[in-house]
């Protein structure tokens, strides 16, 4: 009788075909109707993301894919063309998924409604579908923030069950729009990520439990905003200016300038300014999903006041000041903010200057 056949490719062929759906299923080692709808929703949202970012890839190209719609939002920004295609294409993806029940976007000013999914989807989706889109009209990196939250039993046109804090979220990650198309996710085991192969169309897995150095160079802020700033951020900011070993890094979209801190360290600060006391990133759809992927990568997101995690909303479009990255750069944030200066870390390297 002959042996039975044993696959020679090994692991190479293993991780090009870990794909995110795989993946998700893997991860909560069942194939259970729980885990194929949440590995459904990945998908989902994975679809979604391919079709942004061919969008992108031939903006420069296609007719009516760039500059402004000429409208606000409930934020009072100018809406660019690409905001809507975005948030038209998470609409459509998840419209007769039978996986979403509702979805909240930054584009929208009330929670937007998928009746026929309600009777099977067990999830609210809340997402930024374009983060970074001043970023848009200039070819530079830009991204998709999703935040999913179990759909409630009692739920109304207000969404107040939604206001609950980011504890409650299943799920949340990012797609990044950059030289490659990545996908970070987190469902509470680990942040992972995965990469676009064009040629296959597929995500696929390209680093598993991502932890955040616990201290990085990097700082990145909107220091065009000092004049506005509380006193203790500006101390903050001389403080890096004056000691060896810091890096502004801003590209002024949230995603890139997050994922650099998840995989190298270092903090991203949007402090509240005179203009916008609360700062300007949103509680449910940016700050709160990317602290679930911080504190699962051993990194820490706060408001300054509390953990971003632990703040309950006041309404589905709620702002907060930002404070996200590695634990003692974001603790050296915090020492000014409340006033240790005794706890404040030392200067490991190089000298203090003026
Ligand atoms: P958006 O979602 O409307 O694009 O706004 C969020 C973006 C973030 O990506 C980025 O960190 C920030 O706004 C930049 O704001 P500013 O131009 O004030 O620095
Ligand atoms: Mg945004």
């Amino acid at each position: 009788m002959a042996d039975s056949y044993q696959p020679v490719a090994g692991d190479t062929l293993d991780r090009d075909s870990m794909t995110l759906s795989q993946h998700v299923l893997q991860q909560l080692d069942s194939f259970g109707p729980e885990a194929q709808d949440l590995s459904a929703l990945m998908s989902r949202i994975a679809l979604a993301g391919k079709l942004v970012a061919r969008r992108l890839t031939r903006a420069g190209l296609v007719e009516d894919a760039l500059g402004f719609t000429g409208r606000e939002n409930i934020q009072g920004e100018s809406v660019k063309k690409m905001d809507v295609y975005a948030n038209d294409v998470f609409i459509s993806v998840f419209q007769r998924s039978g996986l979403v029940c509702r979805l909240v976007s930054e584009e929208m000013d009330d929670i937007y409604d998928i009746p026929e999914n309600c009777a099977t989807g067990r999830y609210t989706l809340l997402y930024d579908p374009i983060d970074g889109s001043s970023n848009v009209d200039i070819n530079l990196n830009v991204g998709s923030i999703f935040s999913i939250r179990q759909q409630g039993e009692d739920t109304d046109k207000t969404g107040a069950d939604l206001l609950t804090s980011g504890r409650d979220q299943v799920a949340a990650g990012y797609i990044l729009y950059g030289p490659s198309t990545v996908f970070v996710y987190s469902i509470g085991k680990g942040v992972h990520a995965f990469t676009l192969d064009p040629s296959l169309g597929e995500f696929i897995l390209a680093s598993e439990h991502i932890q955040i150095p616990a201290h990085g160079a990097n700082y990145s802020v909107n220091e065009g905003n000092f004049w506005q700033w509380e006193d203790p951020y500006r101390d903050y900011i001389r403080y890096v200016h004056r000691h060896e070993g810091y890096s502004a890094r801003y590209s002024g979209a949230l995603v890139g300038d997050f994922h650099r801190i998840l995989m190298q360290g270092g903090v991203f600060l949007y402090p509240g300014t005179l203009k916008k006391p609360d700062g300007k990133l949103r509680l449910l759809y940016e700050s709160a999903p990317l602290a679930f992927l911080a504190e699962q990568a051993s990194g820490k997101a706060t408001t300054g006041k509390q953990l971003i995690l632990d703040v309950d909303p006041d309404q589905i479009h709620m702002r907060t000041p930002l404070i996200i990255g590695s634990s003692e750069d974001v603790a050296l944030v915090e020492s000014f903010l409340q006033e240790r200066e005794l706890e404040r870390p030392p200067v490991t390297s190089g000298r203090t200057l003026g």
